[in-house]
């Protein structure tokens, strides 16, 4: 049996953390730079968004080498130290790997483009119909998913950017050529890897999607599966202790459960972002609209049950590259930044899975409340504000859009300290700073024995201290209430209580066997165990017994 359900895993977004050579860009020398941070932290494991060689029109997820290090993150050596250093330290690292395309600036592309019939194999070019694209399916970044080259008079398939062309799995080459990425890394001391939207990677029939954008026709296709499991044999299935995980878009507790169960030789586990969709109007991601606490307590009480029943595994998160930032959306970033955080940081650590950390998350790292296009660098929100303005909204409404969408929320550079720039760089960053950074730093975090800081170190030492956190069964508790979201784990006799308010209100709740319980952590001053009990606004504590 692997072990990785003590871990906790952090979360990194390089272009974003630490600057080391005076560009306005972080790098990975910036990273080995903050690894005692980390420590401090308790992160076991990193996971670095993809620094490879890239034009950057998706941040790095438009990958042109997947071997080489972009000279504005640094050196191959620059890398080898960091993971040094990492592993002095007992800290692994966890490469991106975005296998479902390549930029078309990458090598494959070009020779295809140049007509090479080995490499137009490796990526979807196919006949259009009456002038029209190949299907009707839709570009997640907006658009037609289809691009069309008139040389072959033909079209070729693109889930997201323009730039980034999907690459065609049925073809076993283009396999081989994605086991041989993973086991170069492998070689030099990376053991955990993420793969990039990886449920998408086969496309099972291609034909026009009448209730829909084409998701039905490549989400989940059963081939993947076969293609995960030749992977893990050829790849990191090889290596005992490896840690991977799968990032599943639109996907369902079924299928996760296939590609997480260990007995299938797939992966460790999956990420799913069906809640961080409660705040989605009509399911479409550009509107606005409160989050729906209930259906957000649901979807976890689904998956956490669903996931353990079939002996699947989750990883847990609220943060990553592409949300807004949580203490911004479920929270409350002004009165209670810092109750709100801590509870929201408690509520999905407790649970049964593996937790991934953003950075800034440790700070509570709030949106960016840009108010000027100018100000945004991202493909996905520069694209949806033409399609917002076309659809006839003002200025202002898409502005507010934006503000609470746009995944540059996440993107602005980590808040160090008080200085320049929040001490990320003496240069003007690639993207501005959130002008919050005077009061929420890291250097202020640290000082302070009370901060958010210490409430994610205190959390991960739980998750190492007791193993009814790491193996105990969730049990949902109080399902019918409007403010709180309770649970309970158990293993044999060891039982775990979590409590948490969601709402900046009193909530009082009832709770039916409260004998025994110890208070292990709170986000307020302590209040003794009651029947009745009356929580604080975003209150959470969790309590222990033997
Ligand atoms: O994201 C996959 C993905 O579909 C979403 O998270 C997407 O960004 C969101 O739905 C848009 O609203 C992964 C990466 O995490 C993301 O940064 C990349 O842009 C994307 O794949 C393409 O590689
Ligand atoms: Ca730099």
């Amino acid at each position: 049996m692997k072990n990785f359900k003590d871990k906790v895993v952090y979360q990194i977004y390089p272009k974003s953390f630490k600057d080391t050579n005076h560009d306005g860009i972080g790098d990975l020398n910036g990273v080995t730079e903050k690894l005692d941070y980390l420590k401090k932290l308790g992160a076991d494991m990193l996971w670095l968004t993809p620094f490879f060689i890239s034009p950057q029109n998706d941040n790095g997820y438009d990958v042109e080498n997947y071997y080489e290090i972009d000279p504005r993150y640094g050196t191959l050596e620059d890398l080898k130290r960091l993971i040094h250093e990492a592993k002095k330290r007992d800290i692994g690292l966890m490469f991106d790997m975005v296998f479902n395309h390549t930029s078309t600036h990458h090598e494959w592309f070009k020779k295809a483009m140049a007509g090479d019939p080995y490499y137009k194999d490796f990526y979807f070019f196919k006949k259009g119909k009456d002038h029209q694209p190949p299907t009707n399916w839709e570009s997640k970044f907006g658009g037609n998913a289809w691009e069309y080259v008139e040389a072959f008079d033909e079209y070729y398939l693109h889930l997201f950017d323009v730039t980034q062309a999907d690459l065609n799995w049925e073809n076993p080459n283009v396999r081989k050529e994605m086991a041989k990425i993973v086991n170069y890394w492998l070689e030099l001391g990376v053991t955990g890897f993420r793969f990039d939207v990886i449920n998408l990677i086969s496309k099972e029939s291609f034909e026009d999607d009448f209730t829909g954008v084409g998701k039905r026709f490549y989400t989940d296709c059963k081939k993947v599966n076969d293609y995960l499991r030749e992977l893990n044999e050829h790849s990191f299935g090889r290596c005992q202790h490896t840690m991977t995980v799968g990032e599943m878009s639109a996907t369902t507790i079924e299928n996760c459960l296939r590609y997480s169960k260990q007995e299938n030789h797939e992966l460790d586990m999956t990420f799913n972002f069906h809640h961080l969709k409660v705040d989605y109007l009509n399911k479409e991601k550009w509107t606005l609209m409160p989050f729906d606490f209930k259906e957000l307590k649901q979807l976890f009480n689904d998956w956490q049950i669903g996931m353990q029943e079939g002996g699947g595994w989750n990883a847990l998160f609220w943060c990553c590259h592409d949300q807004p930032r949580i203490v911004s959306r479920f929270g409350n970033d002004q009165e209670y930044h810092r109750e709100s955080a801590k509870m929201l940081a408690t509520s999905i650590h407790m649970m049964r899975g593996t937790p991934y950390i953003y950075q800034g998350e440790e700070l509570g790292m709030t949106n960016a409340y840009f108010t000027d296009l100018k100000q945004y660098r991202d493909v996905e929100s520069i694209n949806h504000f033409h399609i917002l303005k076309k659809q006839g909204l003002s200025d202002d409404e898409i502005y507010a859009i934006l503000q609470s969408k746009s995944r540059d929320n996440a993107r602005t550079p980590m808040q160090w300290d008080h200085t320049l720039n929040a001490g990320f760089s003496d240069q003007t960053p690639w993207i501005e700073v959130n002008s919050n950074y005077t009061q929420i730093n890291a250097e202020e975090a640290l000082k302070d024995p009370n901060s958010i800081f210490y409430h994610y170190t205190k959390l991960i030492q739980l998750r190492k201290q007791y193993s009814v956190i790491q193996e105990g069964e969730y049990i949902p508790l109080l399902e019918n209430s409007n403010q709180v979201f309770a649970y309970l784990r158990r293993l044999g006799s060891k039982m775990l209580l979590v409590l948490n308010n969601f709402y900046p209100k009193e909530a009082a709740i009832q709770l039916e066997d409260i004998a025994d319980y110890e208070l292990l952590l709170s986000n307020y001053p302590k209040q003794p165990l009651k029947k009745e009990l009356i929580l604080r606004p975003y209150e959470s504590c969790v309590y222990y017994r033997e």
